[in-house]
């Protein structure tokens, strides 16, 4: 048990460590710190100096731990003071050099990716057209990526894929088509969709390729669909997307799940079709914007809907290259390094 002595020692230690703190804070010169060393270290009348005359009145058992009390205090003063001291040689602002008419610090306030900006002004137009926004997993099966959409086992168009397998039957879905495949299997049509999402391909960075970006595609299908559909509305889309007087062509093309297909092409708007030697367009004036085409047979019976009584439409674009052409941004890693002097340059609306 410590006696009352050793207690009250402790309490008065208490008070001048509080004492010392207060008085630390406002100290504004180095005058302040000469008076506050004085007060606690003078030889003669310190408060240290005064506890450590008071350890004589010990007994010699707590003689140690009341010397050590005062002696954590003596090592504390001198830090305190000291930091005092460092504190009072960085200069601060004075009242009269800070100019209270300037703005406050804003603090920054998140905002959407701008491809997530692009995502949302082609969802608003197909919405608008009364299509429906779907989504569905990442991870996909073989037979949701490929054998569904008609690519059979071993197929070499599979090869245009290069895919990221997980395990022989996992992989990472290459397109957004799976989603397709599961809306058909669970609703009867008439089926207006669009999904747009993140694929996966196995590729190595550089200026037009990363091994993640982001897709969207559509699908129609109901009764009387014909190509005449797909060629009105994706026209329509891309005249809302990219302005009234676009010109845009469509071209024979191949995908596996689609009979007839068509890719669709857009006027350049780097060279606005004058440039021989346009990096964009390659000199050509136009700009290979989406694949598309009416739903293949096979597909339509894969998913147990009867091709004599319906027939339907797909697209497929991606939404990082067509970003790219609208905003002429020269590399597609600009979207993902995150650098925020790139991305505010699509908030300023
Ligand atoms: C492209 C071409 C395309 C589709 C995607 C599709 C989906 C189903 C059935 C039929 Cl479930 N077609 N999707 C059709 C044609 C083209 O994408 O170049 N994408 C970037």
């Amino acid at each position: 048990m410590p006696s009352p002595d050793l207690l009250k020692f402790r309490t008065a230690i208490d008070t001048f460590r509080a004492k010392l703190e207060d008085e630390c804070v406002v100290v504004r010169d180095s005058q302040g710190v000469e008076d506050l060393r004085n007060r606690f270290l003078s030889r003669k009348r310190g408060f240290v100096t005064l506890l450590f005359e008071e350890l004589k009145n010990f007994e010699t058992g707590e003689k140690p731990v009341a010397g050590q009390l005062v002696n954590d205090l003596k090592v504390e003063v001198q830090e305190k003071l000291s930091a005092v001291e460092k504190r009072l040689k960085t200069p601060a602002k004075t009242r009269a050099e800070i100019d209270l008419t300037l703005p406050g610090e804003r603090r920054p306030w998140g905002a959407a990716h701008p491809l997530r900006l692009f995502q949302r002004e082609i969802e608003t137009i197909f919405l608008e057209m009364g299509f429906g926004i779907e989504d569905g997993p990442e991870i996909e099966t073989d037979y949701y990526n490929f054998e569904a959409l008609n690519f059979p086992p071993q197929h070499p168009a599979r090869d245009d894929w290069d895919t990221l397998y997980i395990n022989d039957d996992l992989l990472l879905r290459t397109h957004t088509s799976p989603v397709q495949i599961r809306v058909m299997e669970k609703c009867k049509p008439p089926i207006r969709i669009i999904i747009p999402g993140k694929v996966y391909r196995r590729e190595t960075p550089d200026p037009t390729h990363v091994p993640m970006f982001f897709q969207v595609e559509g699908l129609v299908v109901d009764k009387g669909v014909t190509f005449a559909h797909l060629k009105g509305t994706l026209e329509y889309f891309l005249k809302r997307l990219f302005g009234d007087k676009i010109k845009v062509r469509f071209r024979p093309s191949f995908f596996p799940f689609t009979e007839p297909s068509a890719e669709v092409d857009m006027e350049c708007l780097a060279c606005g079709q004058k440039d021989p030697a346009c990096r964009v367009c390659g000199g050509s004036g136009w700009k290979e914007i989406l694949g598309s085409g009416l739903v293949d047979p096979q597909v339509f019976k894969n998913v147990n809907i009867d091709p004599e009584l319906y027939s339907g439409w797909a697209f497929g674009m991606g939404i990082d290259r067509i970003a790219m052409f609208a905003f002429a941004v020269p590399d597609i890693r600009n979207f993902y390094e995150n650098d925020l002097r790139f991305n505010r340059q699509f908030h300023l609306k």
